[in-house]
């Protein structure tokens, strides 16, 4: 069984709704299990700033899945859920990426893991602190740290304690 971080984010609509569908999309998959999950936080926009809010989660799963079923697997959930690509960093009903697996290092040209971006992003590292809280950068083998978050946007939005509540 491989483990795999994901980050998954909205802010679109009814945020809460497509986290909550997402986790359970991911979870009802059969070669997908969701073990771990973080607490929501609400998060200012990176990237492209004029856009609403997001909400933000990690998640930690054991799956069965090749990097590349997982890929396919999270951007199916994407489609089903009504994204639409119109903005590159741009307001999303719901986003998955694939932040870690196992201690893979992937360079293909639609996946790339570790997740390239995720070492500046407090978004990311807030919720994947909370669940993996000595995780360490598998090619660097460092640890990966937040600077004031706070300052980042990145707030306490719902304490989360385990998967069922979002289920
Ligand atoms: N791709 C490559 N590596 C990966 C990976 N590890 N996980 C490819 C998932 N996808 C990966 O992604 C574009 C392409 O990346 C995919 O076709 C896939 O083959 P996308 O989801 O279509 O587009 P995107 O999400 O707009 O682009 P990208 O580059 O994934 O953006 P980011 O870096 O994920 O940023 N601000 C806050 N506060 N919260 C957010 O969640 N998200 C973004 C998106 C920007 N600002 C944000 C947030
Ligand atoms: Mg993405």
């Amino acid at each position: 069984m491989n483990i795999a971080y994901l980050s998954i984010g909205s802010n679109i609509g009814d945020r809460l709704h497509h986290l909550k569908e997402a986790v359970r999309a991911l979870h009802s998959h059969e070669g997908i299990d969701v073990t771990k999950i973080s607490s929501i936080y609400e998060t200012a926009p990176v990237g492209y700033t004029e856009q609403a809010d997001f909400l933000n989660l990690a998640v930690s799963i054991a799956t069965s899945l090749d990097p590349f079923e997982l890929l396919a697997a999270c951007q199916q959930i994407e489609n089903g859920l009504g994204r639409v690509r119109e903005i590159r960093w741009g307001p999303r009903t719901v986003d998955l990426d694939i932040l870690l697996y196992n201690n893979d290092n992937i360079e293909a040209e639609n996946l790339i893991v570790p997740h390239p971006r995720m070492g500046e992003r407090a978004f990311v590292l807030v919720p994947l602190l909370e669940i993996a809280p000595s995780i360490l950068h598998p090619v660097t083998g460092t640890p990966f740290a937040v600077e004031a978050p706070d300052e980042e946007g990145v707030l306490l939005w719902k304490k989360v304690k385990e998967v069922g509540q979002l289920l």
